[in-house]
């Protein structure tokens, strides 16, 4: 572990929500993300680097402290499983919502409904909450395929617009969770780099808390 920072993230639509905070927190990419191929990116502060991963890796990362801090999707936490890694701090960016969707006419009460999902886990959680015996089809994409083919009765996915199941002739039907992006911190990291860690949080906590500020007052305009 070297004696900077080093922070995972992923390329997608986490990233380019997430640069504007880690700037507002002081930590400017030196290199351009969209055309590098680089995998370990410079910043504008010499020992602060990112790391650029999967989603799906980054708490694995944190966890085994590849990486000293992390940028996830609840959603992707909730599946990894929580205790391994610290959650500090709900960054409030990629938001959408976990949910159950079906054809408009499908009977979620069915006996050994069929679920197809990414995400087993939390989807197999809600169920068991509800003493539901279901038989849960994993799937690694367009889960809203599934159902229009005969392969599931419903899907456990994120929904954000919605335009993604409308297109699909599918309807929301029940929400899991509310998913925002939150960051992660590797448990021994934030013992030995205590000062450090705790400064960067303060200022990522600070750009966040401004960004809500600005969201109300656009809305009381
Ligand atoms: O490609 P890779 O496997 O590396 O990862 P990824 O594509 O899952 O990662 P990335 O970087 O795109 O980020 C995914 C993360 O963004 C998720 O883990 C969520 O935390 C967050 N997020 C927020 C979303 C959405 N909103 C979202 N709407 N991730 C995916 N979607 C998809 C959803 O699965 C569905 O297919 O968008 C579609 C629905 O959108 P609407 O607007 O049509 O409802
Ligand atoms: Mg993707």
């Amino acid at each position: 572990m070297h004696r900077g920072l080093t922070i995972a993230v992923s390329k997608g639509r986490i990233f380019k929500e997430a640069l504007p905070l880690l700037a507002e927190a002081g930590v400017v990419l030196r290199d351009d993300p969209e055309r590098s191929r680089k995998l370990i990116l410079d910043t504008g502060e010499p020992d602060v680097k990112l790391v650029i991963i999967r989603a799906t890796d980054v708490p694995t990362y944190v966890e085994y402290g590849a990486a000293d801090l992390g940028i996830a999707g609840k959603d992707v936490l909730m599946e990894h499983g929580g205790g391994g890694l610290y959650e500090p701090l709900d960054l409030g960016i990629s938001r959408c919502r976990l949910m159950v969707a079906s054809r408009p006419d499908a009977d979620l009460a069915l006996p050994r409904l069929r679920v197809a999902t990414k995400y087993v886990r939390s989807a197999r959680r809600h169920f068991a909450d509800r003493g539901q015996q279901v038989e849960l089809i994993k799937l690694y994409g367009s889960m809203e395929l599934a159902p229009l083919v005969g392969l599931a009765d419903c899907i456990v996915d994120l929904v954000d617009t919605g335009n993604t199941l409308k297109a699909n002739g599918l309807v929301p039907r029940v929400p899991i969770a509310d998913i925002s992006s939150r960051l992660v911190v590797n448990k021994a990291s934030l013992k030995i780099k205590h000062r450090r860690i705790l400064e960067f949080m303060s200022r990522l906590e600070a750009a966040v808390a401004g960004r809500a500020d600005d969201a109300r007052r656009a809305g009381t305009d």
